[in-house]
């Protein structure tokens, strides 16, 4: 395990871990829970990335970067989301400063509802994870790290939602994302939370591959990716899975940057909208 503490965790929002994987023959008609679910989806926001500039150009990005994360943190209140998910990636390395480490933190604590995160290969969870550090300068009460490279899932009851993922220890052609996923449980909202490539290719040559069937044979209402930098939908079979896209429009190959809305019906199911954030120019110009 980790030398964070979920202590504090678990009395945020009724959250408590759950290392249990209970067998549910009966997933494929699954009950939806009868409460409605909001989820803001966000992933690599590669916060403290230079993008390999130097001097004025690398400061502005960062300042670039960071707004962005801070927009979505602001999204996430402002449409009353429930539970804001960061699929990896958070930082553009494990080599982050106290004083990026506490802007990050502060975000987080900005936001009215459990963030829960997930390591990417760029702050990969390995020896020098930035993650135990978080501890040093006190977890946000709201931000839940999952940081088991097996996995785990985490429970809200009040909000009837499972959210499971694991950390990336390394970013190889071994690792899968979605490998060990907990089975879904009838009458909750059952999420995972997956940073790595989508690909049909089978030639094993890509690392941290996730594929059609593992999104379609998981049972999930939602898987949220991330890794690719641009909003891309990728539902499989009853499971609505997507790539958020980088909030970031530095780090975008698109024009702006992107997160994803996640509205999770009792009646309906779950849909998503793609949120638009403010390209490179609109910020700098407010
Ligand atoms: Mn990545």
């Amino acid at each position: 395990m980790n030398r964070l503490s979920y202590a504090d965790q678990e009395t945020f929002a009724g959250a408590t871990l759950d290392g249990q994987q209970m067998p549910n023959p009966g997933r494929s008609s699954a009950r939806r829970p009868s409460r409605p679910l909001r989820i803001l989806h966000t992933a690599d926001v590669h916060l403290e990335s230079d993008i390999f500039a130097a001097g004025a150009q690398a400061e502005r990005t960062r300042q670039d970067l960071r707004q962005a994360f801070a927009a979505v943190i602001q999204l996430a209140n402002r449409r009353q989301a429930d539970l804001l998910l960061i699929a990896g990636d958070l930082f553009d390395s494990n080599r982050v400063t106290d004083e990026a480490m506490a802007f990050a933190c502060n975000e987080i604590a900005n936001a009215l509802m459990p963030v829960v995160l997930i390591p990417g290969n760029h702050d990969a969870h390995d020896e020098s994870s930035v993650y135990p550090s978080f501890a040093r300068l006190g977890v946000p009460k709201n931000l839940c790290l999952i940081l088991d490279p097996q996995g785990q899932t985490l429970e809200f009851p009040q909000l009837r939602a499972r959210v499971w993922g694991r950390a990336m220890r390394e970013h190889s052609t071994q690792y899968r994302p979605l490998e060990g996923l907990a089975p879904p449980v009838s009458g909750w909202w059952n999420i995972a939370l997956a940073h790595g490539l989508f690909t049909e290719d089978e030639d094993g040559l890509r690392s941290s591959r996730i594929t059609a069937a593992e999104i379609a044979g998981s049972g999930y209402d939602y898987v949220a990716l991330g890794h690719v930098h641009v909003f891309r939908d990728l539902s499989q079979g009853a499971t609505v899975a997507a790539y958020s896209g980088t909030p970031a429009a530095a780090h975008s190959a698109v024009d702006s940057g992107s997160a994803v809305h996640v509205t999770c019906a009792p009646e309906t199911g779950v849909t998503i909208d793609v949120v638009r954030l403010p390209g490179r120019a609109e910020v700098q110009s407010e």
